[in-house]
């Protein structure tokens, strides 16, 4: 059985799982980090150096880094389209997934953090306007690739939605000004409509 450490309000750990719910494999989830703690444990960081969640344990062998686990479940327990299997498909697959890690997550944490995780007396309404203003024109990015398929890679969702997919949920749930991009608003409606999405990453937002 796979064991996964990590908290289910982590936005890296509902990537993990919903990823695991979509390919169908059992999975022990155990709550390590943020409130409940356990990351700074010598034994934890044996295992993550990084002190961060998700960690990945499956016989022995142990990964970290949210995006890798999600790669390498997709490779080694999933299939297509999930996996993709032309190269060119998973390279584009992995751009997108780098692409919201390096780019709009940045952004993404800024906003969550202030306006969830930020009593509102304490709230920076300027550092919330200024996140919102940039992750805006990221999603208008993506919103524009949406324009003409049903999800990142086309007609069915691959691991590709799977990091960006976690933060539409925030996105739209999130008290801010949102800009109308209705192709962005359809994808993740369609995402919604799926079990997997809607018990692993529609969590109450804290
Ligand atoms: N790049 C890492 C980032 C991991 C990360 O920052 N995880 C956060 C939770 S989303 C964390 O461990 N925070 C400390 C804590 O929960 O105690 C990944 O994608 O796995």
């Amino acid at each position: 059985m796979i064991r996964i450490l990590g908290r289910n309000n982590s936005i890296n750990v509902q990537k993990v799982m919903w990823c695991a719910a979509e390919l169908a494999i059992p999975v022990e989830r155990s709550d390590i980090g943020g409130a409940f703690g356990g990351n700074d444990t010598k034994d934890y960081l044996l295992k993550n150096p990084n002190g961060k969640i998700p960690t990945l344990i499956e016989d022995g062998f142990v990964l970290w880094e949210s995006n890798t686990i999600v790669r390498y479940l997709c490779e080694v327990h999933g299939k297509a389209p999930w996996f993709p299997e032309d190269t060119r498909d998973r390279g584009v697959a992995g751009q997108w997934m780098d692409w919201y890690l390096t780019s709009l997550h940045p952004f993404m944490t800024v906003i969550f953090w202030q306006l969830i995780r930020t009593a509102p007396e304490d709230q920076d309404t300027l550092a919330i306007q200024s996140a919102t203003e940039e992750a805006s024109k990221l999603w208008a990015m993506l919103d524009n690739h949406l324009a003409d398929r049903d999800f990142i890679l086309g007609e069915e969702p691959s691991m590709a939605d799977i990091p960006v997919g976690c933060a539409a949920y925030r996105w739209h749930e999130m008290a801010i000004d949102h800009p109308n991009l209705r192709h962005l608003r359809s994808w993740w409606e369609r995402l919604a409509d799926r079990t997997p999405y809607r018990e692993n990453v529609m969590l109450p937002l804290t």
